[in-house]
Formats: C-alpha cells, structure tokens, sequence
C-alpha cells in the first residue's frame, strides 16, 4: 500500500522551492518521520544522466517531443526506483518538481497538446500524483531578478516570453485541482512562506 505522504514543490525557477524543501525536511525530520528529497529532473544514478541530456546547452537541437519524453523517461526511473519504494516504507517523499512541470514548461511553454501529455504521464507516473503540491508563484521580472549571479541551463535560456507562458501553464494546472495544489505568493519572504507550508502539513498529516 501506498501512503498518502507524496508531497511536490512546483514553480518558476527562482521561486524559492528548494529553500522552502530544506526547511520542511527539517521540520519533519525534526519530529522523527523518514524524509526523503528527490529531485527533478534526476534522483536516480539513470534520471540523473537524463538531466544532463536535458540541461546541457550543446544540445540545442533536443525536438519538443523527445525534451518531453525524457522528462517523462527520467521521472517514471524515479517513480520505480525511489518514490514507490519510500512510500511503501512510510517515508515522506518530497519532490522538487513533478509532473506539473512538464505540462507548464513542455506543455504550455511549447503550446503542445496538453491532454496527450497527460495521457503519457499518466503512463510515466503509474498514475501516481503528488497528494499535496505547493505551487510557489512569483512573476518572471522577479524571477529573473533572484536569478541574476546564476548561470542558466539550456532550458532556463529560454528567455522571459517562455518563462511567461510556462507561470500561466502552472496558474492555469493550479486553478484546476485546487483540492491537491495549494498556490503561495511566493513574493512573501522567506518565513512567511515556511509558515503557510507548515500550516497545510498539520493540517493534512495532523502533525
Ligand atoms: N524542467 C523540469 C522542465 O522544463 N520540465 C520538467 O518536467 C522538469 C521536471 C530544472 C529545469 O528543468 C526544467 C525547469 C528548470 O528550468 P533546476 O536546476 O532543478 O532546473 O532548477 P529549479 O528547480 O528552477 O531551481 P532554482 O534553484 O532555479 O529555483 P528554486 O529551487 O525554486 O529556488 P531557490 O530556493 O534555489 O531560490 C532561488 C534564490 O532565491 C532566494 C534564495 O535564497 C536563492 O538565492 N529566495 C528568496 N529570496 C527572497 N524571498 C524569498 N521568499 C526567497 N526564496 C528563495
């Protein structure tokens, strides 16, 4: 049996999800639950070689479709290796990302047909969603603002008009599940956040 402790962070780049992941590892560790953090894409010895492919600029000539396949490849390795297994055990599992990223910055970044992307990550997943997600929103000039000293991979060159329709792509996924995607200004600073998050936890997990 699969428990119900699969928690996703989504976002922008820059949105401040892992400093937001830190803090909640923690906060759980802290009261003695088993956490575990995985990113995406990545988190596996096979997911982390996608992850190369992926964000390595020379490979500039990555079609839509196979960028959207091997984020769906690189996350299904996850799901069988490392998300399925901790959640048997018990674990909380944590993900930076997940599925909702490949249907905001495949999906609608690239205008691609978002009920077949669905069909294929449902396919990916084991039909397995995240049962809580914070989507941690915040505008593209801020984006880029907190990412200013920080070098860009291939896909976060892709330049402010993408990033716009990729937050468009997770407000408009938000809107649509409200019942697992809790959305946060993310303009917040940095412990008002945490404290939203934490709220959501006790109240989901009765922690
Ligand atoms: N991708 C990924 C797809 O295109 N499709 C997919 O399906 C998937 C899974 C991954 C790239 O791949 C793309 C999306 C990405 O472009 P990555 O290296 O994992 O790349 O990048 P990100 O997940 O975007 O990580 P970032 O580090 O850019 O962003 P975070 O984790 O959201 O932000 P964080 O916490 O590192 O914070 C960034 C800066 O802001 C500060 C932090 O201190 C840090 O300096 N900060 C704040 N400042 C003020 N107020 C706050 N509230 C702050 N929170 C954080």
């Amino acid at each position: 049996m699969l428990n119900n402790r699969f928690i996703s962070f989504e976002g922008i780049d820059g949105s401040g999800k892992t400093t937001q992941i830190e803090i909640l590892r923690e906060r759980l560790s802290s009261k003695g639950y088993k956490v575990i953090v995985l990113r995406e894409p990545g988190g596996t010895l096979i997911s982390e070689k996608i992850r190369k492919i992926l964000l390595a600029k020379e490979n500039s000539d990555l079609s839509n479709e196979a960028e959207s396949l091997l984020f769906f490849a690189s996350r299904n390795q996850l799901m069988r290796e490392k998300i399925i297994p901790h959640l048997k055990e018990g674990c909380f599992v944590i993900c930076d990302r997940f599925n909702d990223s490949t249907i905001a910055y495949q999906g609608y970044g690239f205008g691609m047909d978002i009920s077949n992307l669905e069909t294929i990550s449902n396919f990916a997943t084991i039909n397995k969603e995240p049962d809580i997600t914070f989507f941690l929103d915040i505008s593209v000039s801020l984006s880029l603002n907190r990412r200013n000293n920080i070098e860009n991979d291939r896909i976060e060159s892709k330049g402010a008009q993408y990033l716009e329709k990729v937050r468009q792509g997770f407000l408009s996924i938000s809107n649509s599940q409200p019942d697992r995607i809790v959305t946060i200004d993310a303009s917040l600073n940095i412990d008002n956040i945490r404290d939203i998050i934490w709220s959501r936890i006790k109240e989901k997990y009765e922690i």
